[in-house]
């Protein structure tokens, strides 16, 4: 009995996912890193209060200071992040979506906390299409596996400057009740060089982005069966 309930423990801990390292010209770097390790990271767990300030970066992702490394790129280049545990990846049903937040000038974005109606969204991935069992999503790989690996492309105008970049995967398999959305969240620090002369927005603060009942937060997966529509939470997308 006993080891049969570890056992489900385990399984239960193993089954979320985080996002350890950031993927940048074919190289990856080592895990927590460049990407703010946040506090019980090693849960693998999910943020489920979007008005807490874990919403931003994680548990103590804003307030932990770990020295971690700022990734020098181009505007235009393609990013990644790892997605682990690898063996079952980004494997909840869900949305992917990416923000980004320029640091005030003469501050070290290694330090910064990100506070501010400061964050802007520059890519958002919903279902691909719906089909009899509802929403297609683009990174589940078919049973109960995701990819390991996600990749987006910076906006060609963004600033040269430096910035937090946070990635986040809604899981929507509970979201039929309040809190019971999933968010699996990461920020790492981006110098980016080469930039345009864009202007981002509309910019939104976290907390503050979301409600526990935006629709695509507060959303019920399995009725009606088969659902047929989703909507992406949060701001419009800036394309540059
Ligand atoms: C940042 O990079 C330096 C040099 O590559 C490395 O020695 C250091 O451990 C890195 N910082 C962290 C938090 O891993
Ligand atoms: C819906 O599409 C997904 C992804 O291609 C597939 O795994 C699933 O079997 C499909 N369901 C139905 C009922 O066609
Ligand atoms: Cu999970």
């Amino acid at each position: 009995m006993k080891s049969l309930f570890l056992a489900a423990l385990a399984s239960v801990a193993s089954a979320h996912y985080v996002f350890p390292a950031v993927i940048h010209n074919g190289v990856t770097t080592p895990d927590w890193t460049n990407v703010r390790q946040w506090t019980t990271y090693y849960t693998y767990g999910p943020v489920t209060d979007v008005t807490s300030l874990d919403i931003r970066c994680n548990v103590g992702g804003t307030t932990t200071k770990i020295g971690t490394n700022t990734t020098t790129v181009n505007a235009g280049d393609t990013l990644g992040f790892t997605v682990e545990p690898t063996s079952s990846g980004l494997y909840h049903p869900g949305p992917l979506i990416v923000y980004m937040a320029k640091a005030p000038s003469g501050t070290d974005v290694a330090t910064w906390d990100g506070s501010g109606s400061v964050w802007f969204k520059i890519f958002e991935a919903g279902p691909t299409s719906f089909n009899a069992s509802g929403p297609v999503w683009p990174y589940q790989t078919g049973g109960v596996t995701g990819v390991d690996q996600v990749f987006f492309t910076l906006p060609k105008a963004l600033p040269t400057a430096d910035y937090l970049l946070r990635i986040e995967h809604i899981a929507v398999h509970n979201a039929a009740t309040v809190n019971g959305a999933q968010f699996y969240l990461s920020c790492a620090q981006l110098n980016v060089q080469n930039g345009g002369s864009g202007k981002p927005t509309p910019t939104v603060s976290f907390p503050g982005a979301y409600t526990p009942t935006d629709p695509g937060i507060l959303y019920n997966l399995y009725s009606p069966w088969p659902q047929t529509t989703y909507v992406v939470p949060g701001p419009s997308v800036w394309t540059g």
